[in-house]
């Protein structure tokens, strides 16, 4: 139930930000940018966020859909995961 509460919430984060314009199945640039500076706050800086948009945006049509932006919160989960220390140092 959990597991399912959380990817809820990461849905309705992805819709509140992706339909700040017209488009609201995709994150631009600048939705992208500003649900990870509000979501993820601390994370990453602003210049670091652009590299990691070109990244994300896998099939390069400047957009971030749904399944791009999974991916991304899986990224940024596996981040978390060794800022916080959980990783065992080799
Ligand atoms: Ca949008
Ligand atoms: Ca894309």
């Amino acid at each position: 139930i959990d597991c399912i509460k959380a990817l809820m919430s990461l849905i309705g984060i992805f819709q509140k930000y992706a339909s700040k314009d017209q488009d609201t199945d995709h994150l631009n640039k600048n939705e992208l940018k500003e649900l990870l500076q509000k979501e993820f706050p601390g994370l990453l800086n602003v210049s670091k966020l652009f590299s990691v948009m070109d990244a994300l945006d896998q099939d390069k049509d400047g957009q971030v859909d749904i399944q791009e932006y999974f991916t991304t919160v899986c990224t940024l989960g596996i981040i978390y995961y060794e800022i916080l220390g959980a990783c065992p140092k080799k």
